[in-house]
């Protein structure tokens, strides 16, 4: 059968990759049905070779739909994700407005797919799609913390600035290009920058993009003990980010056995031989939908410690690929 899947959030750079996603892939999409805010109403999005007209959300428009991935901010889909659940969609939000909520499975489908599911086997009506920065790091961490046990990790973030929508690329072209704002799009300029600071500061002198990398793995690991010591930085790329990480383990391992495991896991892609100058990099991540991991390597001064560089395509991966993996997981089921 077909699905009849409305994205909201249509007309966005991940609403947009959401509907590319759902192509590329086969996804058997009936009707789609693009819903976007009052400025984008009419804009079309053209779904396998057809064009489709953007709605403005209603509680109409999700009668008989049976995907809705949502993609328009936090507060879109604290207002209409219970809408279209009522309606009997199922909700794949890739905003923060529920990630944390302790009825609502937090979902990166490599690591917790059986979170989908309540206890008599049937979907979840709402569920979360975590903050791109954390689903390429539990990829990676799921993996060495069922082998090794994860006592602690260490993560800068180097994040594209697509991680901002669109207004954060055009900010970055409009920088190159000379054109200084009023007010920096990201805190400061961006154009051959770097800045510390993603989302906003709170009170523990962390940043909310930091505390979703520490309390978003805790959930989707299962492991309320794992300690997560993050900085995220924006810095002037497209394609994809990088992570460099300092992974600390309760058991010893084997650099060549780590290594294996990491190459047969699922949605990992292993690029490391510094000999070919090979390692993961935003451009070559750039409209994939793996995790890259490269530059492994023991901590040169404590043995039970993992140097590590990941990267993925923010949008991809860290957006709407795993959302329409997640969609996937559901077919069948719904
Ligand atoms: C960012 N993590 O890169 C955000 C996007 N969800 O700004």
């Amino acid at each position: 059968r077909a699905y009849r899947v409305a994205i909201l959030g249509a007309t966005g750079l991940v609403g947009r990759t959401m509907a590319t996603i759902l192509e590329e892939r086969g996804f058997p999409v009936s009707e789609l049905i693009p819903l976007a805010s009052e400025r984008s109403r009419g804009q079309e999005v053209i779904f396998n070779g057809k064009p489709y007209v953007t709605q403005v959300p209603s509680r109409e428009v999700f009668k008989g739909v049976d995907i809705a991935l949502f993609s328009a901010g936090a507060s879109a889909s604290r207002e209409w994700a219970p809408v279209a659940a009522a309606e009997g969609a199922v909700v794949i939000d890739n905003s923060s407005a529920f990630r944390m909520d302790p009825d609502v499975p937090l979902v990166v489908p490599e690591v917790n797919p059986e979170a989908l599911f309540d206890k008599d086997g049937q979907p979840e009506k709402i569920i979360a799609n975590p903050n791109c920065s954390t689903i390429q790091m539990v990829v990676a961490l799921k993996p060495l913390h069922d082998r090794y046990r994860i006592r602690r990790v260490v993560v800068s973030t180097y994040q594209s600035v697509t991680g901002k929508g669109k207004a954060g690329r055009d900010a970055l072209e409009d920088e190159l290009s000379g054109k200084i704002p009023e007010k920096f799009t990201h805190v400061h300029q961006i154009a051959y920058n770097a800045v510390p600071h993603i989302d906003v500061f709170l009170d523990n002198g962390y940043t909310k993009e930091e505390m979703k990398m520490v309390n978003e793995t805790r959930k989707i690991m299962g492991d309320e003990g794992l300690s997560i010591s993050p900085t995220t930085v924006r810095i002037p790329v497209y394609g994809g980010h990088g992570e460099s990480l300092n992974v600390e383990f309760e058991e010893d391992f084997d650099i060549d056995e780590l290594r294996s495991l990491l190459t047969s896991s699922p949605g990992i892609i292993v690029q490391d031989d510094p000999g070919s100058n090979l390692y993961p990099m935003p451009l070559s991540s750039y409209e994939k939908d793996e995790v890259f991991i490269g530059r492994i390597r023991r901590d040169y001064w404590n043995p039970r410690t993992l140097n590590l560089w990941i990267v993925a395509d923010n949008l991809r991966k860290g957006a709407a690929t795993n959302a329409v993996q997640i969609a996937e997981r559901l077919l069948g089921r719904l």
